[in-house]
Formats: structure tokens, sequence, C-alpha cells
């Protein structure tokens, strides 16, 4: 449709476009014919059912049926007079800005979409899920301040693992829902990757979400350096957009013995993004060391020293982050961030529904009504229970963050890395000790992606050598150091606040090594250089956001495209489907698109031939089919 729309186009039929470039590409004539739909998805679910490609037990398959129905209608449905969307619609950011400043109700944004299930599941869940819950969202939402719905590590797990095209989650949630401000998560000079990208990257990857749709970028750097921030905060003010600067939070502003991260620092740092032309200042409470006292603190002086509203971020790994919400509420924060109930606590964001609920009959609650964070919450909690496989397990909140600092977002990952070296469960608090000592031997570093995953790798190095902290810098082993820290004593994340710890950089990079620099410029500089080589290799035409996936996740997306050419799009197969495969005699229902429904269901199957090949029987809408497909095990 996209080539016909092209060539119907008047610039086109009149011939005022240069259109050379088609003849010098005969590829883009060589049309493939599109094998049947329904067989690729069918050799999707075969190969799913056989092989089990995320490696998963089928013991974590919780039979669940169909999510809870979310009401289509109820009293609490609404079209507001005003919304944020609506202000920053017509006023623009700065309009916005003043908007918030007056709002006397505490402003709230969900971060269901992005960072609790990154925080809870391993950011794996599915456009499948999100989608059923859209249409409430746009009828029954629209007081949120914001929905965080993408960035942080969405990005990079929706192609690696959920076979999604990133870009098309953002376009269609905006299609959805396009009453509610939609926000994301932004590393600054790292966009959504791990490391630093050169600014054309940054500036194009910010255009091209600004087209899809976003409003809010929250952006951050790992190590709360301003200048990593300010290509970003640019391009987004340039799109019109909101760019709400992050302050990342550590330490504990109130205990008189940690003299690096202190109430002034902090205020230094929050002055600097006021000054580069940030329209919200967020408090980036990544692990959830903000105790409420000192929220209280930090806000007020805030408040005194910059003329920005405020949007706080936390997570509820201690258990006392709805305390600190109220106690930040109270000194005057505008914006809290928080998630659905049931997708909320332990490592994930504080609840919503106990937010609201402790703040009603005073005026300062907000706006969003309780009931309807209810039903988002029984509709979330029976689509939690199809994830359960990636769950770490953690059973309650624990007041040890204080001590470890892990980020809300690491937490569950690391769990998963722990495992996968060997690191059992029961040394897990072991390896949370290793961290923090690592930490200190990195000098006391600001820990977010990607400087987290330094201080993980490492924790875990020296978890596996039976090393302590004192232990490694007593000893000095010739170790196998991680990418990531030869990455940061290089100094490609820049430099730490307070400067490189010279004995561990020295032992990670060798003896004198030299001074800490940018990463090696890449030979591309411009979106369409890299478009002309990407085109060159994969002899194909390639999009903006084709290049830009590349240019961030060249083998993710490449494995990603291979995936779809061989199996098509495969986000409207069932969840408990798309992980565990189909079970036998079970019909399930696949809406490829409006009126368009494949019934499936397995009869059995063979054992493996000599090849290692399977035949299996399926009925597809009332038909016998037959497949082969190798059994990998
Ligand atoms: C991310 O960068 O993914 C985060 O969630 C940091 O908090
Ligand atoms: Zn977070």
């Amino acid at each position: 449709p996209l080539l016909i729309n092209i060539l119907e186009h008047p610039n086109f039929l009149e011939s005022s476009i240069d259109t050379s470039f088609l003849s010098s590409h005969p590829e883009l004539f060589q049309f493939k014919q599109p094998r049947d739909r329904a067989t690729r998805l069918l050799k999707f679910i075969a190969n799913t059912t056989v092989n089990n490609p995320h490696n998963l037990s089928s013991k974590n398959r919780i039979a669940v049926g169909e999510s809870y129905s979310l009401p289509k209608t109820s009293e609490f449905e609404k079209d507001s007079a005003v919304t944020a969307k609506k202000i920053l619609e017509q006023a623009g950011p700065s309009g916005l800005q003043s908007w918030v400043k007056e709002q006397k109700s505490l402003l709230l944004t969900d971060t269901t979409m992005r960072d609790a299930h990154q925080s809870l599941f391993a950011t794996r869940l599915r456009n499948y899920d999100i989608l059923q819950a859209s249409d409430y969202y746009r009828t029954h939402a629209d007081q949120f301040f914001s929905l965080e719905v993408w960035g942080g590590a969405t990005f990079d797990t929706c192609m690696r693992f959920l076979k999604e095209d990133p870009w098309e989650r953002l376009a269609i949630l905006r299609e959805k829902i396009p009453n509610i401000m939609l926000q994301m998560l932004f590393r600054g000079s790292n966009a959504v990757g791990y490391t630093n990208y050169p600014e054309w990257v940054v500036r194009d990857f910010v255009r091209l979400t600004c087209e899809a749709g976003l409003d809010v970028f929250r952006i951050f750097d790992c190590l709360n350096n301003a200048t990593q921030m300010v290509t970003a905060i640019e391009e987004v003010k340039k799109h019109g957009k909101v760019a709400e600067a992050c302050v990342c939070y550590t330490g504990n502003i109130l205990d008189p013995s940690k003299t690096k991260y202190t109430l002034d620092y902090f205020v230094k740092v929050a002055k600097e993004l006021e000054t580069m032309g940030a329209d919200i200042l967020c408090i980036k409470d990544m692990a959830g060391l903000l105790r409420p006292k000192a929220a209280e603190v930090l806000i007020k002086e805030l408040k005194n020293s910059i003329d920005l509203p405020i949007h706080l971020h936390t997570h509820a790994s201690s258990g006392s982050s709805e305390a600190m919400l109220l106690a930040a509420a109270g000194a005057g924060c505008d914006i809290v961030d928080g998630a659905v109930s049931s997708m909320s606590g332990l490592t994930s964001q504080p609840s919503l529904n106990a937010t609201i609920s402790s703040l009603e009959g005073q005026d300062n609650c907000p706006t969003v009504p309780l009931k309807v964070l209810d039903e988002l919450s029984r509709y979330w909690g029976s689509v939690r229970e199809k994830y359960h496989a990636f769950d770490p397990g953690l059973k309650a909140t624990s007041t040890d963050v204080y001590e470890h600092e892990i980020p809300g977002g690491q937490y569950s990952n690391l769990v998963d890395q722990a495992r996968r070296v060997g690191v059992s469960p029961n040394e897990f608090y072991q390896l949370t000790l290793r961290y923090k000592e690592v930490n200190q031997l990195l000098g006391d570093i600001v820990k977010v992606t990607p400087s987290s995953k330094v201080v993980g790798d490492m924790a875990l190095l020296l978890q596996k050598h039976g090393l302590t902290g004192e232990t490694f810098l007593k000893e000095k082993p010739k170790l196998d150091y991680p990418d990531s820290a030869i990455s940061f004593f290089k100094g490609h994340m820049g430099v730490p606040y307070g400067g490189f710890n010279e004995e561990v950089r020295a032992m990670v990079l060798g003896d004198n090594p030299p001074p800490p620099c940018a990463p090696p410029v890449a030979n591309d500089d411009s979106l369409e250089k890299a478009r002309q080589e990407l085109e060159s290799k994969f002899k194909r035409s390639m999009s903006d956001r084709d290049v830009l996936s590349y240019r961030l996740y060249p083998k993710v997306w490449q494995d990603f495209m291979q995936h779809k050419e061989q199996y098509g799009r495969v986000e409207k197969v069932p969840t408990d489907l798309f992980f565990y495969g189909l079970e036998p005699n079970r019909e399930v229902e696949i809406e490829l698109e409006m009126g368009k429904t494949l019934y499936v269901s397995l009869s059995g199957m063979t054992e493996p031939n000599e090849q290692g090949i399977r035949r299996l029987f399926f009925q597809l809408n009332g038909f016998p089919r037959a497949l082969e497909i190798e059994d990998e095990s």
C-alpha cells in the first residue's frame, strides 16, 4: 500500500520529483510472492510447540484463559473538558508548564505499560495485552497526566524477545489513545541503547519518535552529566514536545556521613537542567532510595531554587514508597509516577490506587477516579499471570535496597543473569553485597542504565571468582573483565562525578591507561549515509525507522527481520500460545484483522524421524493441515 500511495502522489505523477533512484534500484520492483499468512503462523506455532524458543518450563504455564474484560461503558466514562494533552496541544510545552504549576490536585503518570513490567517481569509485556486495555484508557482515564509506554528496555525487548516492531507499538497506542499524553524514558546520548551514539542518531531518533506521536521525553544521563543530555533536550524542543530532564537520585541526603550526593549536589544538577531548557524536572529515584523526609526536604529546596514543575519517579523496593509519595505531594511535588496496583509494589512503582485512596478527601487528591484504577487493576492482574515465567519470584519488599542500591529495573534482570552464570538463589544476598562493594570500588557512582550494568556485571564477576571487594583490591587478580566495565573505565559513558578510582581503572585497562574519552566515532555521520550503507548491504529500501532500529541494535534487528520473513507477524497470537505453543486438543482463536479469524487446534504429532523431523497435525478453520518441523532438541 505504501508503494501504491507513492505511485499515486501528484508530485510523482507530474514528475516534479527526482525519481532516478527507481531505475538504479531494480530490486524495488522484485515483489516477493507473499507466502500464505496462515501457513507461516502455523509454522510459528509448530516451532514454538516443538522447540520452546523461550526456554520456559511448562510448570510456569498458568491456565488463565482470557484476561479480565474491561467494561465498555460505565458511569466513569468521560471526555474531560481539560486534560494535560489538550493543554499541550493548545498552549505548547510552556503553556503546559504553567498549567501544571497551577494545579491543586496531584497529577499522575501511569507506568504500567513501561517501567512496571520492565521491573516485575523483564519487559516482556506484549502488544496483545497492551492493546486490549487501550480503549478503556481512552474512554475512562483522560485525567492522567501521561502514560509511560515506551523507551528504557522496551525498544530492545520488543524486537529481541517479542518479535514486535517497537515503532508500531508506539504508533498504534497513539492512534488508540489520542487523548492522553504518551511518555517515554530516553537515556540521553545512549538513546534507548547501552552506549553513546553519534549526535545524528539521537536527533533523528527523537524526530521520528515525535512524528510517531510521543509527547513527553524523560531524558536522563547515567552519571547525571547534564552535557550528555543537551542534544536530546534541544531536539525535543525543536519539535514542540515536552523535555522532562532528570536528576538521578542516589545515596541519602539526610545521612550526614554520606558527603558525596548531598542536597546541594542535586540542586546544582537541577539548575543546570533548567538552564539547558528543560520544561519539567524529574527526580528519578531508580532504586527507590528517597525516604519520605528526604523527599520533603529535597522538593522544598528544589521549589525554592528552580522554577520548573517537579515530576517524581520512584520504585517500591523498600516498602515505603507510597509514604514517600505522600510526603512529596505535601511538599508541593506536581506529578508522581505510579503503577496500577496489580502491577505495583516490589521492584515496580508504588500503587496508584493506594496513592489516590490515601489522598481522598484532601485538596490535592488526584482527579483520576479510584474506581477506574480498580478496574484497570483487575485487568492487569489477569494479564500478569501470563508472564509468571519471567517473574523473579520476589515475595516482599526489603529495606536491604538502602544498602545495595540496585535499581528496580535491574533487579529482576540480575536475578536471571545470576541464575545463568550459576549463582544460586541462596547466594543472591551475597551478590547484593558484591554489588555494594563494587559501587564503592568504582568511587560510589550514580547507578542507572548503563552505569548500573557495569556494577552488576562486575559484582557477578567477583561472586563467580569467590572474591569480595576487599580481596579483589588486595589480590589484584587477572580477570576477564566485562565489556561494560572496560567501556566505563575508558570513559565511554562520561566521567563520573568525583572522577574515576584510578587504582581500579588501571586494574581493568592495564597500567598507564589513556585519558578517558568519548567512544570512537562511527563512520556513518548521517541518516542518509547509514541508509545508503544498509540499502547496499540488504538490497532493499530502508525506512528511517528501520535505519534507526538497525543502528541501535544491528543483530537484534536482523534476527527480528528474519523471524518476520519466516513466520510473518506474530503479535496477534495470544500470549500463552506465543510463549509456550499449543497443547493438543485445545482450539485457539487468532484474530488477524477485523473479520479474519483463524481457529487452530493441534490433533497430534509424530515422534522425530531419523532427520529429527516431526509431523504436526493441525485443524485450521475446520480443515486438516499437516506441517513438518525440525525438532532441535
Ligand atoms: C532504563 O534505563 O531502562 C531504566 O528503567 C532506568 O531506570
Ligand atoms: Zn524506574
